[in-house]
């Protein structure tokens, strides 16, 4: 191992505490942080990732309200719960986790969201403003990787990077937050109509692997040096682990680490971060919405 290991999980504990103190001092003027959590079926993984947020919202004195709904909920259900958030005096932030069942309109229960609570950034007016660089609330998993990168005096002004993968949640608004004058990176998207991923990848100062594919970013196409994201969040069925499963990222850790200047771990890198932005975003939300400064 030769990449300085960014360690998303120590990052996201400093994280929390900076955040702890302002939650005390919101509590203090008499304003409890509430975010709303909607989670819709019993998808393994979503349930896995709420119940951290849920904990991760404890820990620091952030309320939290869990709506969990059937499968088959119907969609006129989950937006008249969303009605009620938002008219909600106690809560500041609304999530609604997902991938959602495919029965549901994704845009339409995401765009129900009253933006100033929309602590996601996923509502057409939070991702217009976060273009025009405007206030708003920004995608915490992207928020994350920033984060993780300033924190880890990783170099990003006039650097190459090369996002693989363009979902609503990582890619697309990730892609826009490294081409910030404030991070000022050269930007190159891969998707899965790339004709030549190697050769993108390979010319990468900074590789942020976001497809959701095991094994996609081999060893061969990383730069000497380079700085690699994992963000790939990956079940993959291992017997002889307790759960059934064991996680890996779209990177091939072993290999890259050895050749990377600096890399993210999965689990442990940007996971915990995508939490700790959320908490982040809700406390944001609470001060705003309350008039209560930080
Ligand atoms: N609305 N839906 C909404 N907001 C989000 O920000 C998300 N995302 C993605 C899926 N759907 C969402 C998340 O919360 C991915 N995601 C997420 C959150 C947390 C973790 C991973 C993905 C996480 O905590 N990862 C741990 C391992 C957790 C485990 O053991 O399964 C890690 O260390 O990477």
């Amino acid at each position: 191992m030769s990449a300085i290991l960014i360690d998303g999980k120590k990052i996201a504990e400093d994280i929390r505490s900076e955040l702890a103190e302002k939650v005390a001092s919101l509590r203090g003027k008499g304003v409890r942080p509430g975010l709303a959590v909607i989670l819709v079926g019993d998808n393994p993984a979503s349930v896995s990732y709420v119940t951290g947020k849920e904990k991760a919202c404890a820990e620091i004195g952030i309320q939290s309200f869990e709506t969990r709904f059937p499968e088959d909920v119907a969609e006129a259900s989950l937006l008249e719960k969303i009605a009620e958030c938002n008219r909600d005096p106690f809560v500041h932030g609304i999530l609604v986790q997902l991938p959602l069942p495919r029965h549901i309109d994704e845009r339409r229960v995401i765009s129900a969201i009253d933006p100033t609570k929309d602590i996601d950034g996923f509502t057409p007016i939070n991702l217009g403003r976060m273009l025009l660089e405007e206030p708003c609330y920004i995608p915490c998993t992207p928020r994350g990787i920033i984060e993780l990168l300033k924190r880890s005096a990783v170099p990003t002004d006039g650097a190459h990077a090369v996002v693989v993968g363009r979902s609503n949640i990582v890619g697309k608004p990730l892609a826009n937050l490294l081409i910030r004058k404030s991070v000022n990176a050269t930007v190159t998207i891969c998707h899965t109509g790339t004709e030549s991923l190697a050769a993108h990848v390979r010319a990468a100062d900074i590789v942020i692997a976001c497809a959701g594919k095991p094994g996609l970013v081999s060893v061969d196409m990383i730069k000497s040096g380079a700085c690699v994201i994992d963000v790939g969040v990956n079940r993959v069925p291992d017997p002889t682990k307790k759960k059934g499963y064991r996680l890996c990222g779209d990177v091939d850790f072993e290999g890259a680490s050895k050749i990377a200047g600096w890399i993210t771990p999965v689990p442990g890198g940007v996971g915990p971060m995508t939490i700790a932005m959320l908490l982040s975003n809700t406390v944001d939300a609470a001060s705003r919405i309350s008039g209560v400064q930080l």
